[in-house]
């Protein structure tokens, strides 16, 4: 068994210690730095079976106890290959043009393609929007060589930023350059694309500049090629930094102008076809490689569409032009079909198993529609089936994070909330674990209001959580949109809606409003322009000390991640450091620990697989207060005691 260290005394940790304890009580100061591998994952497991889930499950559905199959890369292809060998090298993809040729050539091979091309979501927004964004690095990899070989012909496939980071450092204990890097190795063909909030990064604040430009050149050493870049109130000077960073990283820059409102409606219009052409005009004369609308709630209808991109077509014949939707009303096939004839070049699908209600529309329906036809996507049906039926069974892994036990169809009453995708999943499922009836229904009444009351605002990370804070703190305090306006000067409000009002996420299109804004802030200091600008640069070298001082084997990366998220960053590293490389497990014991009884393989790195076998939890605790947990590791009996906390 491990020898017990003092910060899993309890006495210790109950503060009931007095100066001789560190006399009477030296073992409990032998620190052991570096355990193996092997015994660390054997004190996770330990953990988890005494102690439950080492990441919060969102519902009480279990993982299913299954071993998803992985399609073989089909045999047709592999004939057509000089070798005919499973190891062959994927056919050419977009990313060699924009490797040996550069972002403009890439730019240009796109737009002079015939047919539609399509982004591939899977990998981050499909499951951002229905899974919590869970979805682990050893479920991405397991699929890549399929994915490498089948569908090569890919603009790219968005598998990073968003809140990936975040998620995977926080909750899954994963190291998100490592998944990137991986995902990389097996993937040389396909552009990779991520989302970039603008000056936000991958965070939820605006940091300072030259974290946003370290963070896209350590992206692009990585493995990274196209960057959406956004920002969540279409606020240039913002927009422009993470351009700037993108571009000057060697990356291909896809500037994004987040949609609102609706084109088609002449009743609304604060958001008019006027307000995107501008911004475009911007963002081209700025640089952007390619142009992306990004209708992050699913806002834009089919004429609509046809009306934004047919005027974007007109006035940039030469621009490639991609857009993102979410399916959360149940139109998105058909504006994405839309899209498509009015001259877009590339739009986003998931697998058919990972779309629809807050996800992307199915890939399967978009490339079956445009079978034949001039815009004909060149994806063969059998192999999206192929790659759908993977998913439909790893996504039955993630049942604790299914959005579906909620969500039960799609819900036009998004064109009337304007609720993010990725947003509306979560609100209804905060609804729901209140387990109050008619909350969601009356946060989704109140974020529309609380949108008008802060100036009709583009709403999109993190500019949508300050509505949807907004909206909540309403409904709980049972606040009318008049109340609000009446009391603000007395209300304490949400932390997020004071900083938005204060100008720390930018400068909203038409001001902010007021009285409101006077009233809340009273004499709060306020940022008039860019926040960034008034940020002192991050000293790198000052946080990679710190940082190696309590984790001697911190690398650049996890610099760069301390840099977005301190506190995440170095819990993260505390993890892993006690518990190993819990990303190499299977995803159902990584979550819920193995059976008693189980036997289970674990590859820890290639040629490296562990063999495990949980034999038995000790009935009765230890005088400590201790659970011994009896594994068999390659055919040898170990034991873990650990502090059980129930
Ligand atoms: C994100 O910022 O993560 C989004 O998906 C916004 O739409
Ligand atoms: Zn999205």
């Amino acid at each position: 068994p491990f020898l017990l260290n003092v910060l899993e005394n309890q006495k210790f940790l109950n503060g009931s210690v007095d100066t001789y304890f560190i006399d009477e009580n030296p073992q409990l100061f032998n620190f052991q730095p570096t355990k193996n591998r092997a015994q660390k994952l054997l004190n996770y497991l330990a953990q988890v079976l005494v102690n439950g889930p080492q990441t919060p499950l969102a519902t009480p559905l279990k993982p299913a106890d299954t071993k998803p199959h992985v399609p073989e890369v089909s045999l047709e292809y592999l004939a057509k290959s000089p070798e005919q060998d499973p190891n062959v090298q994927p056919p050419k993809g977009f990313r060699q043009i924009y490797k040996e040729q550069g972002p403009e050539a890439f730019a240009k091979a796109v737009r002079n393609h015939k047919g539609l091309l399509l982004m591939d979501t899977t990998f981050r927004d499909a499951h951002q929007s229905l899974l919590a964004t869970r979805v682990r690095t050893h479920d991405l990899l397991k699929i890549s060589p399929f994915v490498t070989h089948t569908f090569s012909q890919l603009y790219s496939m968005e598998n990073w930023g968003g809140a990936t980071f975040d998620v995977a450092l926080r909750f899954l204990h994963e190291c998100p350059w490592e998944r990137l890097e991986e995902m990389r190795k097996l993937i040389p063909n396909i552009p990779f694309q991520m989302l970039l909030r603008g000056a936000n990064a991958v965070g939820y604040t605006n940091y300072p500049d030259n974290v946003v430009f370290k963070f896209c050149e350590l992206a692009v050493q990585t493995g990274m090629d196209v960057f959406r870049v956004f920002d969540s109130l279409n606020y240039l000077p913002n927009l422009i930094v993470g351009m700037e960073a993108a571009g000057k990283a060697g990356g291909i820059v896809e500037a994004a102008i987040s949609y609102s409102g609706d084109v088609s409606n002449p009743n609304k219009k604060k958001y008019d076809l006027n307000y995107y052409l501008k911004i475009a005009d911007e963002l081209v004369k700025a640089g952007t490689h390619v142009l992306a609308i990004k209708d992050m709630a699913g806002l834009l209808k089919p004429m609509a569409a046809r009306m934004l991109i047919g005027a974007l077509r007109e006035k940039y014949p030469d621009l490639p032009i991609h857009i993102h939707t979410h399916d959360t009303s149940g139109n998105g096939v058909a504006s994405m079909l839309a899209c498509a004839e009015a001259g877009a070049d590339v739009v986003d699908v998931a697998v058919d198993s990972m779309s629809g209600l807050t996800s992307q529309p199915s890939m399967g329906a978009v490339v079956a529609s445009l079978h034949g036809s001039p815009l004909d996507t060149g994806f063969k049906l059998n192999e999206i089936s192929e790659y759908s039926a993977y998913w439909e069974q790893t996504r039955t892994l993630y049942a604790p994070f299914e959005c579906t036990t909620t969500m039960k169809s799609g819900n036009a009453d998004v064109y009337t909330n304007e609720i993010p995708g990725g947003q509306y999943t979560n609100l209804q499922f905060q609804a729901y674990s209140l387990g109050l009836g008619d909350f969601f229904e009356d946060v989704k009444k109140a974020y529309a209001e609380a949108n008008q009351l802060l100036g009709d605002i583009i709403k999109v990370t993190p500019s949508s959580k300050v509505v949807g804070d907004l909206a909540q703190f309403m409904v709980q305090n049972k606040l009318k949109p008049q109340d609000v306006l009446d009391r603000a000067e007395e209300l304490s409000f949400p932390k997020s809606v004071v900083e938005f009002l204060q100008g720390h996420i930018g400068q909203p299109y038409g001001g902010f409003p007021e009285p409101l804004r006077s009233k809340v802030l009273r004499d709060m200091p306020r940022i008039e322009g860019r926040p960034g600008e008034s940020l002192p640069p991050l000293d790198f070298n000052k946080l990679k000390t710190d940082l190696t001082e309590t984790f001697p084997n911190s690398t650049d990366r996890d610099v760069m991640s301390a840099a977005l998220y301190p506190q995440v960053t170095n819990e993260y590293l505390a993890f892993n450091e006690k518990y190993g490389p819990v990303d190499k497990l299977d995803t159902r014991i990584f979550l819920v620990g193995p059976k008693v009884g189980e036997e289970f393989e674990c590859t820890i790195e290639k040629g490296k697989t562990l063999g495990i076998k949980t034999l038995a939890v000790a009935e009765d605790l230890t005088e400590n207060g201790e659970r011994e947990v009896f594994f068999e590791l390659n055919g040898t009996l170990r034991s873990v005691l650990i502090l059980d906390k129930d």
